[in-house]
């Protein structure tokens, strides 16, 4: 069964001005649907038609042979998952459980902005900033191009698409400023507490 392009979860205005309508319009209805085209051609008439698309990335991670799919489903799961890192009215500091652990396994949510804006600015290239569960723990990673925590065993709690397309058109080149207004003022803590809620 062919996977679909999952509708943004908030109005493409709703970002603005940290993450402007046009950009939105581009991320979302040209890339995101193009990984989305992409892998349904990729799958069509195979055995991983009819499976999930969490269950395909895990199982062509590392395949040679199988790189496009692992290319195109992983940046549909990652969009995807996104998306939901972002809202009208985020950013701040996170608070309960999610903070607790984020100052136990991190060493407090300073460290944590610290850490993630490092990631962010030094992935080489296209990839994405991650904080992710691995083993129980809080940590920050970055993955390059389309991989993904879910091909590592890791749970993946909150994300930054720092690919060019992703803030190319509101900030050309500054992708600090990009991250930066992101943590400040869209990320979604909520939806990271839920998956970290989710994951134990
Ligand atoms: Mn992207």
């Amino acid at each position: 069964m062919a996977i679909e392009l999952p509708p943004l979860p908030y109005d493409a205005k709703a970002l603005e001005p940290h993450i402007s309508a046009n950009t939105l319009s581009f991320h979302h209805g040209k890339h995101h649907a193009a990984y989305v085209n992409n892998y349904n051609n990729l799958t069509k008439d195979t055995p991983y038609a009819s499976k999930s698309l969490e269950e395909v990335v895990k199982e062509v991670a590392g395949d040679a042979a199988k790189v496009g799919i692992f290319n195109n489903g992983a940046q549909v799961w990652n969009h995807s998952f996104f998306w939901n890192c972002l809202k009208h009215d985020g950013g701040g500091k996170p608070s309960g459980a999610l903070a607790a652990k984020i100052d136990a396994d991190i060493g407090g949510f300073d460290k944590f902005v610290e850490e993630f804006k490092t990631a962010a600015t030094t992935q080489f290239g296209s990839g994405w900033a991650w904080l992710v569960l691995d083993g129980g723990k809080l940590k920050v990673t970055k993955t390059a191009n389309a991989d993904t925590p879910l091909a590592h065993g890791q749970t993946a709690l909150f994300t930054v698409d720092v690919w060019e397309h992703a803030y190319y058109l509101d900030y050309q080149n500054r992708r600090p400023d990009f991250v930066a207004a992101v943590l400040q003022h869209l990320a979604n803590w909520e939806f990271a507490a839920q998956n970290l809620a989710k994951a134990k």
